[in-house]
């Protein structure tokens, strides 16, 4: 019988989802990967082992994580990090000090903070522009420029950049297209299919998808870049341990039976709340009013569960915050369970204040992540905490 395993691509994305990277364990032929809680692997001679020396450098648990969310991006290498954070720093080590990056203006307040406070005195130059036009990125361009980073949809604001375009600007200049594909998640958009290099996750989010772990993951199609990374993953060492690469495995088993439940309950709490506030202040790109919904239709298939709100003040927004019962106030997003947070003060504090109210990262924004309760009760939450705005 023949069966599918990491390699078939051409299985569909909810078999790929359940089985890519995975095979019965050899022992018991248990059907779920185990959890190798090892640090080390017994030689059987000098030069003599099974393809695994040490645990830095290779784990079979998080080779399955690998392998699986490779498939699902349509990537053939795949590389678990112990964090996001963790993923991007050591993407960050393909450069060297005098190279040069193009950055959206508006990524996840982390990304920021790792270049500013700290790559940045590692001598990397960066130069952060509104990714929405692409001609801002063509014109940020230096001949030291190796990197054009964006998030698509953006971390809070939910802007959408043209990956197509992106690549294609970057390649002419030799430069590699990284993606942060977190709010996506290779369920409703597959940036490899526009050209991108190397797509990135905090897999934290709808890959894990319950909230349970933390975790990176990098993925890459060309093989020297992914020599190049499996050598920083092992000399950098920012892994996860087995645990929570088994974690977020189980978590992408299900990804395909989420999204649709995070795209319908966004959408319909984005339309409610277009409803009460008016469409200027609902920033959610499956509406036909996001000013690059037609874009966002060409690249994503589906829009997930991340929406984000202008309250005008902070005062408001902490009204709204706490009276929330069902979506609890916390950082994070993508799991099975409503989050509501405050992008100014939470995940994007590290901002400095006039580049924040530049961006429109104003005290007054807050962010949803709609999970996949009953969207009734959800709606029923919102409607109680919005009673005072
Ligand atoms: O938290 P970590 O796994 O290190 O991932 C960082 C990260 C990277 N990229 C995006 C788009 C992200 O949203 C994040 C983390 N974001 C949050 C914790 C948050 O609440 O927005």
């Amino acid at each position: 019988m023949t069966r599918v395993f990491d390699e078939d691509l051409t299985a569909g994305f909810a078999t790929r989802a359940i089985h890519a990277g995975q095979r019965p364990e050899p022992l018991a032929g248990a059907i779920m990967t185990p959890i190798y809680q090892t640090s080390t692997y017994v030689q059987e001679g000098l030069g003599q082992n099974k393809g695994y020396e040490y645990a830095r450098g290779k784990n079979p648990t998080r080779e399955a994580l690998e392998r699986n969310v490779a498939a699902l991006e349509g990537g053939r290498h795949g590389f678990a990090f112990s964090s996001g954070m963790g993923a991007l720093d050591s993407i960050m080590k393909l450069f060297r000090t005098g190279d040069h990056v193009v950055c959206g203006e508006n990524v996840y307040g982390g990304t920021f903070r790792l270049f500013d406070k700290l790559l940045q005195n590692f001598g990397l130059r960066f130069t952060y522009v509104d990714t929405r036009d692409p001609q801002r990125i063509e014109d940020a361009l230096t001949p030291e420029t190796r990197l054009v980073l964006v998030e698509t949809p953006t971390n809070p604001l939910m802007r959408i950049t043209d990956l197509r375009a992106s690549a294609e600007i970057a390649h002419r200049a030799n430069a590699l297209l990284l993606v942060d594909n977190t709010f996506a998640s290779p369920f409703f958009q597959r940036p490899f299919d526009f050209g991108a290099d190397i797509v990135y996750h905090s897999t934290t989010k709808y890959l894990n998808g319950h909230s349970d772990m933390v975790g990176g993951i990098a993925v890459v199609n060309d093989d020297d870049l992914a020599a190049r990374l499996q050598f920083i993953l092992n000399s950098a060492g920012a892994v996860p341990g087995p645990f929570d690469a088994w974690l977020a495995l189980r978590g992408t088993k299900t990804l395909h039976l989420r999204m649709p439940r995070h795209d319908e309950n966004g959408r319909t709490i984005a339309a409610w709340l277009v409803e009460r506030l008016g469409e200027d202040k609902v920033f959610y790109p499956g509406l036909p009013s996001h000013p690059q919904h037609e874009l966002a239709k060409r690249q994503m298939s589906g829009f997930g569960g991340m929406i984000s709100v202008e309250l005008g003040t902070k005062e408001r927004a902490a009204q709204v915050l706490g009276r929330c019962r069902l979506f609890s106030l916390a950082e994070s997003l993508g799991g099975v369970e409503s989050l509501i947070s405050h992008p100014a003060s939470m995940t994007h504090a590290s901002v400095p204040l006039e580049h924040r109210m530049e961006l429109g990262i104003s005290d007054g924004l807050i962010r949803l992540s709609c999970g996949v309760e009953d969207v009734g009760d959800l709606l029923a939450d919102l409607e109680h905490a919005f009673h005072v705005v």
